[in-house]
């Protein structure tokens, strides 16, 4: 009798697909885990409201709310996930001991802990300076405010940024992606649309003039289109950071799968920035008519985002982070979802009989390709998945989530 793995290899191998080495493969794959999914995206170094156009919705109980919480919620996250796991911390997830630092002074010691946290467990370090929830956003900019006080702080703070990255580089052993977001922009008409983005692109010059070894920190530049409260325009629009990241060596752009008008998908943007770029980033989240940060679920544009990365043979020219938070269901089962719908994404893009839809594109069989595209999916992928989650030593089924029922009543619940 052969086991449903055994079965299933030999259906995909008719098709020339080899499971062992889609799985083997896929385990060595990093993926940056976003602290900022287990307390709101608040952090540990303000007390006010999270700002620049993002926000979280629901107030489901057992947040984290001190650095050891969050911590431990990760870790119990991860540990119910297969794949090589990357960290993605946010500026404002400093941890101070004892004396604060402001957003332009902050230092690496600031983030030794996290630095810590990730070498204990083999992981690399991806990094965002946080330009929201600080009380210098003023008249919602930063970088394009055009208060020279207010621009100057922000750039400190990217420069800042740029330092701490190298160290969390230096320390890991990784390169760390280092993100540049802002909300900057206006909730209705502006009268100057150049103005802004000028600055913003003089800002992000003086913060990129900051040393720093380009194999180590890789500095990026997010784009979108409009935010909360910033209907009518954002200094940071997709042809402003494509174009600043295109004519300034060493930065990459990082699409957000949220930050476009609705009917356009990032998996058609990828080939198209592969062509010019020797590497991008991505933000992996799931939006609902609007950029809304839903968890991350195997559905149709996640799986066509991995396939765009993996037919492509672009896994290591893409750097992937997920980006998403909802703080209206167990935090710990959101990052779990979503972690394991991205590793879904990815493992049923290498299983997919990629050269033979291809010679099939090329010599013109689009009757045969359609064809194909809608049988393969039907093969047994979950026999395959369920291999993968074994072998990296995770529940294969819904199993896991008897632990997170029980993390939420011995841990979660037990917490103010
Ligand atoms: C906001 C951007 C940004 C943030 C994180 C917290 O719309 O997607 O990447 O989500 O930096
Ligand atoms: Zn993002």
């Amino acid at each position: 009798m052969s086991t449903r793995y055994e079965s299933a290899k030999s259906i995909y191998a008719a098709l020339g697909v080899d499971t062992d080495a889609a799985i083997a493969k896929l385990k060595n794959i990093p993926v940056a885990i976003h602290c900022w999914q287990g307390d709101d995206v608040i952090g540990f170094d303000h007390d006010g409201p999270l700002t620049g156009g993002i926000q979280t919705t629901g107030n489901y109980p057992g947040k984290a709310t001190t650095p050891e919480q969050l911590m431990a919620d990760m870790d119990k996250a991860m540990s119910l996930c297969p794949g090589a796991k990357k960290l993605n911390v946010h500026a404002c997830y400093a941890i101070f001991d004892g004396e604060f630092a402001d957003r332009d002074k902050l230092e690496p010691k600031h983030f030794a802990k996290w630095v810590e946290f990730a070498k204990e467990r083999g992981m690399g370090i991806d990094f965002n300076p946080t330009f929201f929830s600080h009380p210098m956003v003023k008249d919602g900019l930063t970088l394009s405010s055009p208060d020279e006080a207010t621009r100057k702080f922000w750039v400190e703070h990217g420069k800042a940024c740029i330092r701490i990255s190298q160290y969390m580089a230096e320390e890991t052993g990784f390169p760390c992606v280092m993100n540049i977001w802002t909300g900057d922009g206006f909730k209705d008409i502006p009268a100057d649309r150049l103005g802004p983005r000028m600055r913003y692109k003089k800002s992000l010059e003086e913060i990129f003039s900051e040393p720093f070894d380009r194999n180590l920190v890789k500095p990026c530049v997010e784009s979108k289109v409009f935010g909360i409260g910033v209907e009518a325009y954002t200094s940071g629009s997709a042809e402003f950071t494509l174009t600043f990241a295109a004519t300034h060596e060493g930065c990459l752009p990082l699409m957000d799968n949220g930050h476009y008008h609705p009917t356009e998908v990032v998996s058609d943007k990828i080939s198209a920035l592969l062509c010019f770029f020797d590497e991008i980033a991505l933000h992996i989240t799931r939006p609902i008519r609007w950029d809304s940060d839903h968890v991350l679920l195997f559905d149709d544009e996640t799986k066509e985002m991995a396939k765009e990365i993996v037919r492509n043979d672009a896994l290591d020219r893409v750097y992937m982070a997920l980006d998403y938070f909802d703080a209206s269901i167990n935090r710990i089962s959101a990052w779990v979802v979503g972690i394991r719908a991205w590793q879904k994404a990815l493992l049923n893009a290498l299983l997919l009989p990629n050269a033979r839809l291809k010679e099939l594109q090329d010599t013109n069989q689009l009757t045969e390709l359609m064809m194909l595209q809608e049988e393969i999916k039907t093969l047994p992928f979950g026999d395959v998945w369920k291999q993968y989650c074994e072998e990296c030593g995770v529940a294969g089924d819904a199993s896991w989530f008897e632990e997170v029922k029980k993390y939420e009543a011995e841990v979660l619940s037990k917490r103010a």
